[in-house]
């Protein structure tokens, strides 16, 4: 999984070009290939030895070397010599919302800045106000985008850190002097983001100083922040720092465990086995002075009187009196899934065409996928007339003709109008298998405003599923301000289906709602709210989010068997009839 690297090398170039001021065909060029790497179904480590790179659209035919030097050596010598003109902090100012090339030229060639320390310092000083092309609402615009910078910069998208943690894991693994090893942290928690790549690895401690030498020799490392006989810190391309700590093979269970965390499962830990007279730290177990054999974190937690805990439900909540009490659920799993919902082709602003997706859910096994493209309202997405949607589903029957899977569902990704009614009127509506309704527009109305606007958009009887119900993009923008309580109890009242959108700049239901959620026995369903067919993989990060929320699989619906589904839709239209119809027609 190198594609996350590549990218982000790509990107870099690109970006270290436009300040050069060199010529934007060229600048975009490297994007386009950025871009088109993301969008690789295969591992372009494939197609390059296939000889089949250059044929990806979006991959001119001169960035196919650069692309294999990357691939080959992780790194790319014409990044390292562009970069090497500037100080190493200037890059970092791209990320400042509001500051491109130009301006970011000006403020290196004026004032001298190279950092956003030397930023933020400039701008407190006055210093921004003055320069041309600023004023004094760029420099506080500037401050603000720092602080919301700050919030964020420190974290990382899972979906970008677990590739990034797999690569060093494997080539540590590498190294004839690693007997065991495992990502640990956030990372192992399959938190929605992570702050760095924690490893754990039972190294001899003769064998240290070589696999720190090892460890550093990574691909993609961009230098090391420290080295010493338990840990080594690493600074990556693409911003992420790797920590590695190295401990005997007696200890590795005991130390995997600990820096697994979380904190707060620690403290509780600790204090369960304080409770059976037992000692835990990073060390190992212990009573009193000797040490106790741990093989395995599942001898560990049996020592302790516990089930195993999955490291994704170890945040300190109520894992340990489940785990007591043997009540811990049996979590689900990505095998579970049949199908899923919530995908858009290019009748919309998906990439792939309608048949393209549907090999693509065949392609992981599925029996049946849910399209649901954008409704009317959302233009900039290419949202679909009534007439538009009449003829996408002459295209989904003549699929299901077919009798080949997998079976094709009539779904619509419905705008929720500014006063909370759908954008399609109800005889349109009742046409589709499932609608899921979701808010595209007018995010920042005052709490009230929304929470009512939410709610009036979950009792429509067609609504079937609840979209990205908090529109927070992760580490880019906060969710709407609503009372979501309020939003659950309405749409818990009615049978909608809360979606878990699997999207990793999404992941939306949080799974700390989320939990409540299903504990109050509602279903929820993981959608990919894919936009190519690389996107349906995007499943993935929705159920290791459902399993921080404990879901097991009979709480989701994209768990069930075709029969089942088709059921539980023919329920809803026959109920949404009914409700509508005194007012319909
Ligand atoms: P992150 O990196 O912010 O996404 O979150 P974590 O959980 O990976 O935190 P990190 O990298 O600081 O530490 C990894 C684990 O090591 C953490 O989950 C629990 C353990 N740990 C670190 N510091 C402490 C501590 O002061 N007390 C306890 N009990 N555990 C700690
Ligand atoms: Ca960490
Ligand atoms: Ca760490
Ligand atoms: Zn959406």
């Amino acid at each position: 999984m190198q594609r996350g690297i590549v990218a982000r090398v790509l990107r870099e170039v690109a970006t270290l070009l436009e300040l050069e001021g060199e010529n934007p065909f060229r600048v975009r060029a490297y994007e386009n290939a950025a871009r088109a790497i993301e969008g690789l179904a295969e591992e372009p480590q494939e197609l390059l030895e296939a000889g089949t790179l250059a044929e990806v659209r979006g991959i001119g035919a001169g960035l196919v070397a650069a692309i294999a030097e990357i691939l080959q050596t992780g790194k790319l010598q014409l990044r390292a010599d562009l970069a090497a003109k500037y100080p190493p902090g200037l890059l970092d100012l791209f990320r400042v919302g509001g500051l491109g090339p130009k301006k970011i030229r000006i403020l290196h060639r004026e004032l001298g800045i190279g950092s956003l320390a030397d930023l933020e310092a400039a701008c407190r000083a006055g210093r921004i106000a003055g320069l041309p092309g600023f004023g004094a609402k760029s420099q506080a615009a500037i401050l603000a985008a720092l602080e919301s910078l700050r919030r964020y910069e420190a974290r990382h998208l899972i979906s970008d850190a677990l590739p990034a943690a797999e690569r060093i894991l494997a080539h540590l693994l590498a190294s004839p002097h690693v007997a065991r090893a495992e990502i640990a942290g956030s990372l192992r928690r399959r938190r929605e983001t992570i702050g760095d790549l924690d490893m754990v690895a039972a190294v001899a401690a003769s064998d240290r100083e070589a696999v720190a030498q090892h460890f550093a020799g990574a691909d993609g490392v961009d230098r090391v922040l420290g080295s010493g006989s338990t840990k080594v810190s690493l600074q990556l391309l693409g911003g992420f720092q790797s920590d590695l700590r190295m401990v005997d093979e007696e200890e590795f269970a005991a130390a995997l465990h600990h820096f697994t965390g979380s904190k707060e499962h620690n403290v509780l830990i600790r204090s369960r086995a304080k409770r059976v007279g037992l000692t835990v730290n990073e060390y190992g177990m212990f009573r009193g002075e000797e040490r106790l054999r741990v093989r395995s974190e599942a001898e560990l937690f049996e020592r302790l009187g516990l089930a195993f805990i999955a490291p994704e439900l170890r945040e300190g909540l109520d894992e340990i009196e489940l785990a007591e009490r043997g009540e811990l659920p049996v979590l689900i799993e990505r095998a579970d899934l049949t199908g899923t919902f919530h995908v858009h082709t290019t009748w919309s602003d998906g990439r792939a065409s309608l048949a393209e997706m549907a090999e693509g859910a065949a392609a992981l096994g599925w029996g049946y996928l849910g399209i649901a493209d954008h409704s009317r309202s959302a233009a900039y997405a290419g949202g679909l007339s009534p007439d538009q949607v009449r003829a996408q589903w002459r295209e989904i029957d003549e699929w299901n003709q077919r009798g080949r899977p997998p079976r094709l569902f009539k779904g619509i990704e419905c705008d929720i109008l500014l006063d909370g009614a759908l954008d399609f009127d109800d005889e349109l509506l009742l046409g589709f298998d499932y609608v899921v309704a979701s808010v595209h527009s007018r995010f920042r109305l005052p709490v009230a405003e929304m929470t009512a606007r939410l709610v009036r958009a979950v009792s429509h009887p067609c609504v079937t599923f609840l979209g990205h119900p908090t529109g927070r993009l992760l580490l880019a923008r906060e969710g709407y301000e609503l009372d979501l309580d309020a939003v659950l109890d309405a749409a818990a009242e009615r049978g909608v289906i809360v979606e878990l959108n699997a999207n990793p700049h999404r992941l939306d239901l949080d799974w700390r709602p989320l939990r409540g959620w299903l504990r109050r026995g509602c279903a929820t369903s993981i959608h990919p709210d894919a936009h190519s067919v690389a996107g349906l993989r995007d499943v993935d990060w929705g159920v290791a989010i459902a399993r921080k929320a404990g879901a097991a699989a009979a709480q989701v619906l994209n768990t069930r068997s075709l029969a089942e589904v088709e059921g539980h839709f023919a329920d809803r239209r026959g109920r949404a009839r009914e409700l509508l119809r005194p007012s319909t027609r």
